[in-house]
């Protein structure tokens, strides 16, 4: 069936509105080897951003950097008082793991702006004026790279901030026009056993409860941002990152092989 979307592209690449997407850690990095980047799908996945005529906006994972480290010093989302050490050794991992997708996206044609969380947060607040440049930056060319980091939060308290949130916190600001996920693995499952790929998860068609509970701690995270996002009426797709055409058919409105959750 022929979307909406599609008649609409004209409009869209005329209007020029702004794509939010996350590389997950899971895509950039080998979960299962520490401190591993996965060079050869980030570059694979820049080159095909190369194409993309739309500003853009990225937002990484920490993978087998920040988490691993995290777990080590059992840091959590939550704010309170971890070791200093802790913190430093996460947050250096983050920046390790972005100049190598800086690098990466620089190598394949593309002008990444390194973006920092603390750049436009304060304690787990957006820092509003600092938000709303994000996609004037972008509209010049560059694409800003983000990422989760171990923040500050105040009164010597420090938490994981991870990069769903972001997107959640970006797209409640600045609406962008599509939020993309990126993971290894082609959408939202219906269950861990089957893996019958849910393509749509949208107010007529909710999610069953089975979802969220069979799910990853990870995945289920991804879905609760995912539905804050959708209910801001911003649509938001699933897709594998190991076939980036995905990625490209998604934002191009063309066939789409993923889970969308319908705004
Ligand atoms: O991979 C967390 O970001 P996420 C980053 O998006 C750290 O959950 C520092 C663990």
């Amino acid at each position: 069936m022929i979307s909406v979307r599609y008649f609409l592209k004209p409009f869209i690449a005329l209007v020029k509105i702004m794509i939010l997407m996350k590389l997950g850690g899971s895509i950039i990095t080998n979960k299962e080897k520490p401190l591993t980047p996965n060079r050869n799908s980030i570059r694979r996945i820049a080159s095909y951003l190369k194409n993309v005529d739309e500003p853009l906006v990225i937002i990484h994972g920490g993978g087998s950097f920040g988490h691993y480290w995290s777990v080590k010093y059992d840091m959590h989302t939550k704010p309170q008082k971890y070791s200093a050490k802790g913190v430093a050794v996460v947050k250096n991992s983050m920046v390790e793991l972005n100049s190598i997708v800086l690098e990466s996206f620089l190598e394949s044609g593309l002008k990444p702006y390194c973006l920092p969380p603390g750049d436009f947060m304060i304690g787990d607040k957006p820092l509003i004026k600092k938000v709303k440049e994000i996609p004037k930056i972008a509209k010049t060319g560059l694409t800003p790279i983000s990422y989760g980091d171990a923040m500050w939060f105040g009164k010597n308290k420090f938490y994981i901030l991870s990069g769903d949130r972001i997107m959640g916190v970006l797209s409640k600001l600045l609406h962008p026009r599509l939020a993309i996920f990126v993971t290894n693995v082609d959408g939202v499952y219906s269950d861990m056993k089957s893996k019958r790929l849910l393509s749509e998860i949208s107010k007529e068609k909710p999610i069953t409860s089975d979802v969220t509970m069979d799910v990853t701690g990870g995945m289920s995270r991804k879905i609760k941002e995912a539905f804050r996002i959708s209910k801001g009426g911003t649509d938001v797709f699933f897709v594998n990152g190991n076939i980036p055409r995905r990625i490209t058919n998604a934002i191009n409105g063309k066939s789409f092989e993923g889970t969308i959750f319908s705004g």
